[in-house]
Order: C-alpha cells, then sequence, then structure tokens
C-alpha cells in the first residue's frame, strides 16, 4: 500500500477520489514540518497540497516522490527545492482557465459600470427613495485592453474580449505564435498605448511588483487596471496613490499580496472592485482541480507519470 499525505487544507474531493485505489491516507492539517511522525517520514511517497509546501516539509519526508499541488499557480511550492532532489511537482493547469476569464470579464464589467454598487443602491430601498442610480462614468466601449500575460488563462480572456469588439494587446516576454493581437516588448510600452491592463501573469521573481507608478502613470487618467494572477505583481501602495491622486480611473482586484488581508486604504475607493480571490471559485471547477490532483498522484503510482508536472520538474520517462 502507497501512503499519501494531505498537508494544510485541501479540497475533500481529493481524498474522496483517491478511495478506492490502494492508498492509505493520512493528513497533517497545520502544514507543520515539526508535526512530522517517524510513520509518516517512513512511508509517505506523495503529498497533496493547497499552494504551499516548503523544503523543510520535503526533507521530513525521505521517500518522497511527488507533490501534487491544488491550483495552476504553484509558487508556494518549493519547486527548485523539489528538483533538487529529484520530486515531481504537478499542478492543475487548463481545467480552472474559462471559469478565470469568466470572472475577469465580470471584474472588469463591475469596475467600470459599478454594478455591485448599484445592486447595493437597489437593496437599501434607494431606488424608491432617490430615482435612478448615477450614470457610471467609465464604460468598456471604445477601450484597448492591455493583457499582461497571454497563457492559458490569458488567452481565454482575450477570446471572450473579442465578442465585445475592443481592441487587443498584449505583453509578455516573447510573442506569441498562435497570437494575432498587437505585441509589446515591455509591460511600459503595453501600457503607455493601452487604456486597460489585465494582470494574469505567474507570481515570480520578474514579476514582483512590476505593475506601479510608473506603469500607472503610462496607463492615465482614464486608466483602469485589472489583476487576476497574483497580488505580487502590483505595487498596492502605488495603486492606491495612483487612485487618490486619479491617475488612473479604477481598478479590478481579485488578488492581494498578503490575502486575505489588503491596504485599508484600497477599500475607500468607490471605483475599486473587490473580489475575496474567487476567480476559479465555483464547485464545478474547484471539483475539477480537485479530480486533477487525484489523477496526477493516480497516474503516478499506478501507470508511473503524472498527468500535469511543472516546467521545473519535467517527467522524463
Ligand atoms: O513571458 P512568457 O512569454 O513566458 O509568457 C507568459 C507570461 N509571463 C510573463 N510575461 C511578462 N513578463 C514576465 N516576467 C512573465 N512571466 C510569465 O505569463 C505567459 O503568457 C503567462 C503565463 O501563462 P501560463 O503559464 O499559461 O499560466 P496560466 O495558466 O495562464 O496562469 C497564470 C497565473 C498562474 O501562475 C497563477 O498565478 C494565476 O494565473 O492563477
Amino acid at each position: 500500500m502507497i501512503t499519501l499525505l494531505i498537508v494544510g487544507k485541501v479540497n475533500p474531493r481529493v481524498a474522496e477520489r483517491l478511495q478506492g485505489h490502494d492508498f492509505e491516507i493520512l493528513s497533517l492539517p497545520s502544514g507543520n514540518a515539526a508535526e512530522i511522525t517517524t510513520v509518516m517520514a517512513d512511508k509517505v511517497s506523495g503529498v497533496a497540497v493547497s499552494g504551499n509546501l516548503s523544503a523543510s516539509i520535503m526533507d521530513a519526508l525521505p521517500n518522497l516522490k511527488i507533490v501534487a499541488n491544488f491550483g495552476v499557480g504553484y509558487d508556494g511550492v518549493d519547486v527548485r527545492h523539489a528538483a533538487s532532489k529529484g520530486i515531481i511537482v504537478t499542478n492543475t493547469p487548463d481545467v480552472l482557465d474559462e471559469e478565470v476569464a469568466d470572472t475577469t470579464i465580470g471584474l472588469l464589467l463591475n469596475t467600470l459600470r459599478l454594478f455591485p454598487r448599484a445592486e447595493n443602491y437597489l437593496r437599501d430601498g434607494r431606488w424608491v427613495k432617490e430615482g435612478g442610480y448615477p450614470l457610471s462614468p467609465l464604460t468598456l466601449r471604445g477601450r484597448h485592453i492591455g493583457m499582461y500575460g497571454m497563457g492559458r488563462i490569458g488567452q481565454q480572456i482575450a477570446h471572450r474580449l473579442e465578442a465585445f469588439n475592443v481592441r487587443i494587446s498584449y505583453h509578455t516576454r516573447s510573442p506569441k505564435k498562435d497570437v494575432s493581437f498587437g505585441y509589446y516588448g515591455s509591460l511600459k510600452e503595453l501600457a503607455t498605448a493601452v487604456d486597460t491592463l489585465i494582470c494574469i501573469v505567474p507570481k515570480t521573481s520578474e514579476t514582483r511588483q512590476t505593475v506601479n507608478k510608473e506603469i500607472f502613470e503610462a496607463l492615465g487618467a482614464n486608466g483602469v487596471m485589472i489583476n487576476v494572477g497574483r497580488g505580487w505583481t502590483v505595487h498596492e501602495d502605488d495603486l492606491a496613490d495612483a487612485l487618490e491622486n486619479k491617475v488612473i480611473a479604477g481598478a479590478g482586484l481579485d488578488v492581494f499580496e498578503v490575502e486575505p488581508c489588503l491596504p485599508e486604504r484600497l477599500m475607500q475607493f468607490e471605483n475599486v472592485s473587490l473580489l475575496p480571490h474567487v476567480a476559479s471559485a465555483s464547485v464545478a471547477t474547484r471539483n475539477a482541480m480537485a479530480d486533477l490532483v487525484a489523477d496526477n498522484l493516480i497516474s503516478w503510482f499506478e501507470q508511473g507519470k503524472p498527468v500535469t508536472p511543472v516546467a521545473e520538474t519535467p517527467f522524463r520517462s
């Protein structure tokens, strides 16, 4: 029998899907390496996690062969350390692309047209008492959208935006062969050309606070910034300054640098739409992600290969 360890809080469907296979499942809810028992250290060869796994846990499990991460972003898993120890890391790409893209469109429209505020106005009885909700100062009409990131999710967002009859351009480190939108070689050039920036890049050492004062100034007074990738990418103090000083016109955020906390200042702006990191958070999509976590473990232990290994730990048969 193969012993697996669920580290931290992971969608319960992962453990359910592993039932019926030759697995013994242990759990470490605290995610604390110091609580790894001798039995775990002796027996565990596979781990399921949701976003975070430190080098110390990998070191405490000498027989570990695979880490199956719930989520497409795996910046909280020490993949370099895993690679150095020959441990495969897997993530959950593709199955959440469309859900995240749908959410992005919703967040973009909420930011521009103030729909959450308009609904609250109705619910508070103000429509009856005060008449129609004020016109939204911003609109999607006539906008030029700049995609910062044009990967699996970015392409689904752009595909949806095409139906909205808006101009689309993008910046990535290298132009994409199968993408016909205008390419800009730097984020600054993209931000200068467009009036709406959608961020969907991973958390890496290269993307930290790259959306900052300089980029907000380049976006300009009609500028809107939407972030659905990682909070790490946006300089939140610069964003608050840009909103306060009307350097840009609005922002929509689903992700924050230190979740679930966010700077108080961001809460005060009427032209900001905030979501609690829910882009992929429907039952159907989270189930599909859980299934892929389980499928990676099942495939590894029953067929000797992972389904979706990350680039840093490629599978070599
Ligand atoms: O740079 P490229 O050509 O590798 O394009 C990737 C782009 N990207 C960057 N663009 C500019 N500067 C960078 N330093 C940089 N690093 C990466 O981000 C590619 O177009 C995109 C990432 O695409 P995928 O790897 O397919 O990721 P996916 O599934 O779209 O998810 C994006 C992120 C996740 O990592 C989570 O953090 C979040 O969305 O859920």
